[in-house]
Protein backbone atom coordinates (compact mmCIF):
# COMPACT_ATOMS: atom_id res chain seq x y z
CA UNK A 1 0.00 0.00 0.00
CA UNK A 2 1.42 3.30 -0.84
CA UNK A 3 1.91 6.15 1.72
CA UNK A 4 -1.13 8.23 2.82
CA UNK A 5 -0.23 11.84 1.49
CA UNK A 6 -1.57 14.00 3.95
CA UNK A 7 -1.79 18.00 3.96
CA UNK A 8 -1.20 20.43 6.86
CA UNK A 9 -3.27 23.49 7.55
CA UNK A 10 -1.94 25.57 10.01
CA UNK A 11 1.80 25.78 10.30
CA UNK A 12 2.42 26.73 13.77
CA UNK A 13 4.59 24.92 16.56
CA UNK A 14 2.24 22.20 17.19
CA UNK A 15 1.96 21.58 13.41
CA UNK A 16 5.74 21.94 12.93
CA UNK A 17 5.97 18.69 15.81
CA UNK A 18 3.37 16.99 13.32
CA UNK A 19 5.00 17.03 10.40
CA UNK A 20 8.09 16.30 12.25
CA UNK A 21 6.83 13.14 14.37
CA UNK A 22 4.84 11.94 10.40
CA UNK A 23 8.05 12.77 8.35
CA UNK A 24 10.39 11.15 10.70
CA UNK A 25 9.48 8.55 13.02
CA UNK A 26 6.11 7.18 11.88
CA UNK A 27 5.27 4.98 9.03
CA UNK A 28 2.85 4.53 6.14
CA UNK A 29 1.97 8.39 5.98
CA UNK A 30 3.65 11.56 4.91
CA UNK A 31 2.93 15.47 5.07
CA UNK A 32 3.59 16.62 0.94
CA UNK A 33 2.23 20.12 1.69
CA UNK A 34 0.80 22.63 4.53
CA UNK A 35 -0.87 25.95 4.26
CA UNK A 36 -1.77 28.87 6.91
CA UNK A 37 -4.40 31.33 6.71
CA UNK A 38 -1.39 33.61 6.52
CA UNK A 39 -0.41 32.50 2.77
CA UNK A 40 3.51 33.95 3.56
CA UNK A 41 4.31 31.90 6.62
CA UNK A 42 2.52 28.42 4.96
CA UNK A 43 4.68 28.97 2.51
CA UNK A 44 7.46 29.68 4.39
CA UNK A 45 7.31 26.69 6.43
CA UNK A 46 6.40 24.92 3.18
CA UNK A 47 9.84 26.03 1.63
CA UNK A 48 11.78 24.53 5.50
CA UNK A 49 10.38 21.27 5.02
CA UNK A 50 11.27 20.92 0.99
CA UNK A 51 7.03 20.63 0.62
CA UNK A 52 4.29 21.75 -1.67
CA UNK A 53 3.22 25.40 -0.32
CA UNK A 54 -0.37 26.36 -1.10
CA UNK A 55 -2.32 30.21 -1.03
CA UNK A 56 -4.65 28.84 1.29
CA UNK A 57 -5.87 25.64 3.43
CA UNK A 58 -9.16 25.29 1.20
CA UNK A 59 -6.85 25.16 -1.82
CA UNK A 60 -4.51 22.25 -0.18
CA UNK A 61 -7.56 20.50 0.90
CA UNK A 62 -9.05 20.72 -2.46
CA UNK A 63 -5.63 19.27 -4.45
CA UNK A 64 -6.47 15.87 -5.61
CA UNK A 65 -3.00 15.03 -4.73
CA UNK A 66 -3.50 15.49 -0.80
CA UNK A 67 -5.63 12.19 0.52
CA UNK A 68 -5.63 13.31 4.27
CA UNK A 69 -5.62 16.36 6.35
CA UNK A 70 -4.43 17.31 9.74
CA UNK A 71 -5.53 20.63 11.36
CA UNK A 72 -3.63 22.38 13.67
CA UNK A 73 -4.43 26.16 12.69
CA UNK A 74 -5.94 28.41 15.44
CA UNK A 75 -8.83 27.08 17.35
CA UNK A 76 -11.26 29.35 15.39
CA UNK A 77 -10.26 28.13 12.16
CA UNK A 78 -10.79 24.50 13.16
CA UNK A 79 -14.73 24.26 11.81
CA UNK A 80 -14.09 26.00 8.51
CA UNK A 81 -10.96 23.20 7.43
CA UNK A 82 -12.70 20.25 8.70
CA UNK A 83 -16.01 21.03 6.93
CA UNK A 84 -13.72 21.89 3.87
CA UNK A 85 -12.41 18.64 4.22
CA UNK A 86 -15.80 16.61 4.69
CA UNK A 87 -17.06 18.39 1.33
CA UNK A 88 -13.91 16.79 -0.29
CA UNK A 89 -14.39 13.34 0.99
CA UNK A 90 -11.03 13.36 3.24
CA UNK A 91 -10.11 11.85 6.25
CA UNK A 92 -9.51 14.93 8.37
CA UNK A 93 -7.80 14.58 11.84
CA UNK A 94 -8.35 17.83 13.73
CA UNK A 95 -6.18 18.86 16.89
CA UNK A 96 -8.90 19.54 20.04
CA UNK A 97 -10.71 21.61 19.99
CA UNK A 98 -13.05 20.58 17.09
CA UNK A 99 -14.44 23.88 17.35
CA UNK A 100 -14.24 26.42 20.58
CA UNK A 101 -18.56 26.48 19.63
CA UNK A 102 -20.52 24.08 20.56
CA UNK A 103 -23.00 24.88 17.40
CA UNK A 104 -19.94 24.71 15.25
CA UNK A 105 -19.14 21.38 16.46
CA UNK A 106 -23.08 20.48 15.72
CA UNK A 107 -22.75 21.82 12.19
CA UNK A 108 -19.11 18.81 11.49
CA UNK A 109 -21.61 16.11 13.06
CA UNK A 110 -24.29 16.65 10.88
CA UNK A 111 -22.22 17.31 7.96
CA UNK A 112 -20.53 13.91 8.24
CA UNK A 113 -23.80 12.53 8.84
CA UNK A 114 -25.03 14.06 5.64
CA UNK A 115 -21.98 12.98 3.84
CA UNK A 116 -22.45 9.21 4.87
CA UNK A 117 -19.06 8.34 6.09
CA UNK A 118 -16.75 8.34 8.82
CA UNK A 119 -14.35 11.26 7.98
CA UNK A 120 -13.76 12.83 11.35
CA UNK A 121 -11.23 12.57 14.55
CA UNK A 122 -10.56 14.80 17.19
CA UNK A 123 -6.90 15.06 18.95
CA UNK A 124 -7.81 13.96 22.43
CA UNK A 125 -4.31 12.20 22.43
CA UNK A 126 -4.94 11.51 26.28
CA UNK A 127 -6.56 8.52 25.00
CA UNK A 128 -3.83 7.00 23.35
CA UNK A 129 -1.28 7.21 26.54
CA UNK A 130 -0.50 4.20 27.88
CA UNK A 131 -0.91 5.31 32.01
CA UNK A 132 -4.49 6.43 30.94
CA UNK A 133 -5.16 2.97 28.72
CA UNK A 134 -3.93 0.97 31.86
CA UNK A 135 -6.13 2.44 34.39
CA UNK A 136 -9.03 2.18 31.82
CA UNK A 137 -8.18 -1.65 31.59
CA UNK A 138 -8.32 -2.09 35.55
CA UNK A 139 -11.66 -0.22 35.42
CA UNK A 140 -13.10 -2.20 33.11
CA UNK A 141 -11.86 -4.87 34.43
CA UNK A 142 -14.33 -4.97 37.49
CA UNK A 143 -11.41 -6.38 39.91
CA UNK A 144 -11.67 -3.39 41.73
CA UNK A 145 -15.45 -2.70 41.71
CA UNK A 146 -17.40 0.72 40.23
CA UNK A 147 -15.74 4.02 40.51
CA UNK A 148 -17.05 6.09 43.00
CA UNK A 149 -14.79 9.31 42.86
CA UNK A 150 -12.16 10.99 41.31
CA UNK A 151 -9.08 13.35 41.91
CA UNK A 152 -7.01 14.86 39.12
CA UNK A 153 -4.85 17.78 38.59
CA UNK A 154 -3.34 19.33 35.93
CA UNK A 155 -0.90 21.50 36.49
CA UNK A 156 1.32 23.79 33.56
CA UNK A 157 4.62 25.52 34.62
CA UNK A 158 3.26 29.06 33.96
CA UNK A 159 1.67 27.74 30.46
CA UNK A 160 -0.18 31.16 29.81
CA UNK A 161 1.74 32.72 27.33
CA UNK A 162 0.66 36.15 25.86
CA UNK A 163 -2.98 36.17 25.80
CA UNK A 164 -4.49 33.98 28.44
CA UNK A 165 -7.97 34.27 29.49
CA UNK A 166 -9.85 33.04 31.90
CA UNK A 167 -12.40 30.53 30.80
CA UNK A 168 -9.33 28.93 28.72
CA UNK A 169 -8.76 26.79 31.87
CA UNK A 170 -11.58 24.63 31.55
CA UNK A 171 -12.31 24.72 27.29
CA UNK A 172 -8.51 24.69 26.21
CA UNK A 173 -6.81 23.05 29.46
CA UNK A 174 -9.35 20.75 31.53
CA UNK A 175 -11.08 19.88 28.23
CA UNK A 176 -8.29 16.90 28.48
CA UNK A 177 -10.06 15.58 31.36
CA UNK A 178 -13.69 16.42 30.00
CA UNK A 179 -12.89 14.00 27.14
CA UNK A 180 -10.34 11.43 28.23
CA UNK A 181 -12.44 11.14 31.96
CA UNK A 182 -15.44 10.44 29.88
CA UNK A 183 -13.88 7.84 27.61
CA UNK A 184 -12.41 6.03 31.17
CA UNK A 185 -15.50 5.97 32.81
CA UNK A 186 -17.92 5.25 30.00
CA UNK A 187 -20.47 7.53 30.90
CA UNK A 188 -21.68 11.13 30.16
CA UNK A 189 -21.80 14.34 32.83
CA UNK A 190 -24.59 15.40 34.31
CA UNK A 191 -23.55 18.31 36.26
CA UNK A 192 -20.75 20.80 36.51
CA UNK A 193 -19.67 23.33 38.96
CA UNK A 194 -16.38 25.35 38.96
CA UNK A 195 -14.96 27.01 41.83
CA UNK A 196 -12.07 29.74 41.58
CA UNK A 197 -10.03 29.86 45.14
CA UNK A 198 -7.58 32.38 45.72
CA UNK A 199 -5.65 33.64 42.29
CA UNK A 200 -1.95 33.50 41.89
CA UNK A 201 0.28 36.66 41.53
CA UNK A 202 1.26 35.06 38.64
CA UNK A 203 -1.72 34.97 36.52
CA UNK A 204 -2.56 38.39 36.12
CA UNK A 205 -6.46 39.28 34.92
CA UNK A 206 -6.79 35.35 34.75
CA UNK A 207 -8.40 33.29 37.75
CA UNK A 208 -6.31 30.75 38.48
CA UNK A 209 -5.88 27.90 39.44
CA UNK A 210 -9.53 26.72 39.23
CA UNK A 211 -11.43 23.35 40.89
CA UNK A 212 -13.89 22.02 38.09
CA UNK A 213 -16.16 19.37 39.91
CA UNK A 214 -17.75 17.24 37.63
CA UNK A 215 -20.89 14.73 38.33
CA UNK A 216 -21.91 11.81 35.63
CA UNK A 217 -25.06 10.32 34.61
CA UNK A 218 -24.17 7.11 37.40
CA UNK A 219 -23.40 9.93 40.39
CA UNK A 220 -19.09 9.68 40.10
CA UNK A 221 -17.81 12.72 41.71
CA UNK A 222 -14.82 14.03 39.83
CA UNK A 223 -12.29 16.76 40.61
CA UNK A 224 -10.31 18.09 38.27
CA UNK A 225 -7.57 21.28 39.86
CA UNK A 226 -6.35 23.51 37.10
CA UNK A 227 -3.32 25.16 37.64
CA UNK A 228 -2.39 27.13 34.40
CA UNK A 229 0.45 29.57 36.02
CA UNK A 230 2.01 26.89 38.41
CA UNK A 231 5.54 27.05 38.98
CA UNK A 232 6.48 23.57 39.57
CA UNK A 233 6.35 21.55 36.47
CA UNK A 234 4.02 20.27 34.26
CA UNK A 235 1.67 17.62 36.59
CA UNK A 236 -0.69 15.76 35.48
CA UNK A 237 -2.58 13.58 37.84
CA UNK A 238 -5.15 10.67 38.39
CA UNK A 239 -6.89 8.80 41.05
CA UNK A 240 -9.84 6.55 40.58
CA UNK A 241 -11.33 5.77 44.17
CA UNK A 242 -13.19 2.47 43.44
CA UNK A 243 -15.42 0.31 45.61
CA UNK A 244 -12.29 -2.23 46.33
CA UNK A 245 -9.38 -0.30 45.31
CA UNK A 246 -7.43 2.80 44.71
CA UNK A 247 -6.20 2.91 41.02
CA UNK A 248 -2.88 5.74 39.96
CA UNK A 249 -1.92 6.98 36.68
CA UNK A 250 1.53 6.00 36.69
CA UNK A 251 3.98 9.19 36.02
CA UNK A 252 6.53 9.12 34.07
CA UNK A 253 9.38 6.93 35.39
CA UNK A 254 12.38 9.03 35.96
CA UNK A 255 15.16 8.31 38.16
CA UNK A 256 15.40 9.33 41.54
CA UNK A 257 18.16 11.76 42.05
CA UNK A 258 20.42 11.57 45.84
CA UNK A 259 22.65 14.78 46.05
CA UNK A 260 23.05 17.67 48.28
CA UNK A 261 21.04 16.19 51.23
CA UNK A 262 18.05 16.08 48.96
CA UNK A 263 16.61 13.20 47.59
CA UNK A 264 14.72 14.68 43.97
CA UNK A 265 12.35 12.63 41.61
CA UNK A 266 12.12 15.18 38.55
CA UNK A 267 8.83 15.48 36.80
CA UNK A 268 8.17 17.04 33.04
CA UNK A 269 8.40 20.71 31.74
CA UNK A 270 5.61 20.72 29.06
CA UNK A 271 3.21 18.42 27.71
CA UNK A 272 5.42 17.81 24.53
CA UNK A 273 7.90 16.27 27.34
CA UNK A 274 4.93 14.53 29.37
CA UNK A 275 2.73 12.95 26.57
CA UNK A 276 5.15 12.13 23.34
CA UNK A 277 4.33 8.38 23.21
CA UNK A 278 1.04 9.58 23.19
CA UNK A 279 0.89 11.98 20.33
CA UNK A 280 3.07 8.71 18.55
CA UNK A 281 0.29 6.32 19.10
CA UNK A 282 -2.31 8.81 18.15
CA UNK A 283 -0.92 9.90 14.95
CA UNK A 284 -0.12 6.24 13.88
CA UNK A 285 -3.20 4.94 14.69
CA UNK A 286 -5.10 7.48 12.92
CA UNK A 287 -2.82 6.58 9.35
CA UNK A 288 -2.96 3.02 9.86
CA UNK A 289 -7.08 3.97 9.93
CA UNK A 290 -6.95 6.35 7.25
CA UNK A 291 -5.34 4.00 4.69
CA UNK A 292 -7.98 1.27 5.52
CA UNK A 293 -10.94 3.61 4.98
CA UNK A 294 -11.74 3.30 9.07
CA UNK A 295 -11.75 6.41 11.93
CA UNK A 296 -10.58 4.81 14.94
CA UNK A 297 -10.30 7.60 17.68
CA UNK A 298 -12.54 9.98 19.26
CA UNK A 299 -15.10 11.13 16.83
CA UNK A 300 -16.63 14.08 15.74
CA UNK A 301 -19.56 13.51 18.50
CA UNK A 302 -16.52 13.06 21.15
CA UNK A 303 -15.39 16.97 20.27
CA UNK A 304 -19.45 17.81 19.98
CA UNK A 305 -20.01 16.33 23.90
CA UNK A 306 -16.49 17.69 25.40
CA UNK A 307 -17.37 21.12 24.44
CA UNK A 308 -21.17 21.43 25.29
CA UNK A 309 -19.76 20.52 28.59
CA UNK A 310 -17.03 22.64 28.21
CA UNK A 311 -19.47 25.78 27.86
CA UNK A 312 -21.47 24.55 30.83
CA UNK A 313 -18.30 24.22 32.75
CA UNK A 314 -17.22 28.20 31.99
CA UNK A 315 -21.03 29.23 32.59
CA UNK A 316 -21.01 27.86 36.01
CA UNK A 317 -17.67 29.58 36.74
CA UNK A 318 -19.03 32.71 35.73
CA UNK A 319 -22.29 32.48 37.09
CA UNK A 320 -21.36 30.50 40.65
CA UNK A 321 -23.93 28.39 40.22
CA UNK A 322 -23.78 24.63 38.97
CA UNK A 323 -24.90 23.71 35.74
CA UNK A 324 -26.78 20.53 34.43
CA UNK A 325 -25.66 18.92 31.23
CA UNK A 326 -28.05 17.97 28.88
CA UNK A 327 -26.14 16.03 26.37
CA UNK A 328 -28.13 15.40 23.02
CA UNK A 329 -29.65 11.63 22.02
CA UNK A 330 -26.40 10.13 20.43
CA UNK A 331 -27.21 9.73 16.24
CA UNK A 332 -27.45 6.05 15.41
CA UNK A 333 -24.01 6.76 13.02
CA UNK A 334 -21.87 7.23 15.90
CA UNK A 335 -23.55 4.80 17.71
CA UNK A 336 -22.81 1.76 15.54
CA UNK A 337 -19.19 3.01 14.44
C1 LIG B 1 -2.41 22.91 25.60
O1 LIG B 1 -3.11 23.41 24.48
C2 LIG B 1 -2.57 21.43 25.66
O2 LIG B 1 -3.26 20.80 24.91
C3 LIG B 1 -1.91 20.82 26.84
O3 LIG B 1 -2.06 19.42 26.84
C4 LIG B 1 -2.48 21.40 28.10
O4 LIG B 1 -1.82 20.87 29.22
C5 LIG B 1 -2.32 22.91 28.10
O5 LIG B 1 -2.89 23.45 29.25
C6 LIG B 1 -2.98 23.52 26.87
O6 LIG B 1 -2.76 24.91 26.84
Amino acid sequence: MSELKIGLAGTGAIGRTHIDRINNRLRGGRVIGCADANADYGKAVAKQYGMKGYESPEAMINDPQIEAVIVTAADAWHAPYVLEAIRAGKPVFCEKPLSPTPALCREIVDAEIAGGKHLVQVGFMRRYDPGYVQLKNLIDSGKYGAPLVLHCCHHNYDDGGVGWKTRMSVENSMIHEIDVLRWLLGEDYKKVDVVCPRSSRHSGDCRDPQIMHLTTESGIYIEVESFIFSHHGYDVRCEVVCEEGILNLPEPPYAMIRANDARITPICHDWSERFPEAYNIELQNWIDASREGRVDGPAAWDGYVAQITAGCASEARDSGVSVDITIPEMPGFYKNA
